[in-house]
């Protein structure tokens, strides 16, 4: 036990707070963009009345930022012309479907909902010290047509079109729709990854019967995703499960296939770091690119109550976000986030964390150098002199 001396050593200062050394690291991050933003803004908003002092306000808001936004993701660019699309680092891509639900419905406003909460955020997080829209080029392409009376028509037309996304080399974010969409995000992607495909699975649900009700529905997707060659059941790992809508089916194939099931007791046993040390090591064991897809349920229905088959007692969403931030770090191909049923929201706070979820992984993927451009500008050249404190 250290004595009152020894405790007095370690005062914490003000200098050693991680809010000292990001507030710092601020005027390292390019500026570059939101210069040429405000720029073509004031061009086409026309200048705003004598009044306003800050002469950047153009008189039509053209920042779409906030409660002007015009609908996409983070308000990127809304691709209209598939044809004319290049290869952005980044699309967002709405997966409207609610019809593989087998309790509460909604999911097909998930994409409207996660897009407008979206709208709230400026892109620059000071904690990770990365302004998105500074680092990536992003683009909404919109929803997939979903066929909501075809289920099997549904995937075909996620599939092909995440398909189109991985074959202009672009990292896709799905934003769900139902679970059931994670079959074909992955069944998309697959033919692209030279090799094995590893799964990390964030759910209460392990989501890999066979049907539902003799139907590919959203208890399934795992079973039909780990049916592709290259995406093998050994290297799925779900994280999260448990609580009393177990699926004992589910639990049966996952025995047989070797898949990985952390629950939240292993979770509270063995810590978060441990944990997703372990769930790294089997997703990435002999595969070429790792998926994550996250069912907004594996967090507590008190801050996710806006979805379809809530399940009491799972994750905090700062324990799932430290999660994302120890398994994204070795990157990863695409993403999905679903299960966020708008009509069952409360002010709009499964969304808000939906998008936070999102936000957060392309943050960690920019920051450990995965996608995109550096975080921060190279610093200037430093006198000789500057080592001598270190
Ligand atoms: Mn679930």
């Amino acid at each position: 036990m250290p004595g009152w001396e020894g405790m007095l050593d370690k005062r914490l200062t003000r200098n050693q707070l991680h809010g000292t050394e990001m507030t710092d690291a601020e005027q390292y991050i390019p500026e570059r963009r939101q210069r040429e933003r405000v720029q073509q803004a004031l061009e086409w908003g026309l200048p705003s009345a004598m009044s306003v002092r800050d002469r950047t306000i153009p008189l039509f808001n053209r920042s779409h930022r906030t409660w002007s936004s015009h609908g996409t993701y983070l308000n990127v660019p809304f691709q209209e012309d598939m044809r004319a699309l290049e290869s952005p680092d980044v699309a967002f891509i709405g997966a409207p479907l609610d019809a593989g639900t087998t309790f509460r419905s909604g999911t097909r406003f998930g994409p409207q909902g996660i897009r407008q909460m979206s709208a709230l955020s400026s892109g620059y997080n000071v904690e990770m010290g990365v302004d998105l829209y500074e680092s990536l080029d992003m683009v909404d392409v919109g929803d997939v047509n979903v066929i909501p009376a075809n289920i099997e028509k549904s995937f075909d037309q996620i599939d092909k079109a995440v398909a189109y996304l991985h074959e202009h080399a672009i990292f896709p974010v799905v934003l769900g729709g139902d679970h059931s969409v994670g079959y074909p995000d992955i069944r998309g992607m697959a033919p692209y990854i030279d090799g094995n495909i590893g799964i990390i699975h964030f759910d209460r649900h392990s989501d890999i019967s066979e049907y539902n009700l003799d139907e590919r529905m959203h208890g399934t997707p795992f079973f039909h995703a780990t049916n592709i060659p290259n995406a093998p059941a050994s290297n799925l790992v779900q994280i999260g499960i448990g609580g009393w809508l177990g699926n004992r089916s589910g639990v049966k194939v996952s025995r047989e296939r070797q898949a990985s099931c952390i629950t939240l007791t292993d979770i509270d046993r063995y810590g978060l770091e441990r944990t997703c040390e372990l769930a790294l090591e089997l997703a990435w064991k002999n595969a070429k690119a790792v998926f994550l897809s996250f069912d907004i349920d594996s967090i507590d229905p008190a801050f996710a109550p806006g979805t379809g088959t809530p399940e009491a007692g799972g994750l905090l969403p700062r324990e799932a976000l430290t999660m994302l931030r120890l398994l994204c770090r070795e990157g990863i191909a695409g993403m999905e986030v679903v299960e966020v049923a708008p009509p069952y929201d409360h002010a709009d706070i499964t969304s808000v964390l939906a998008s936070r979820i999102v936000n957060d992984v392309l943050g960690i993927l920019v920051t450990e150098g995965k996608l995109g451009r550096s975080p921060r500008e190279p610093e200037p050249e430093m006198p000789e002199s500057e080592s001598a404190d270190e």
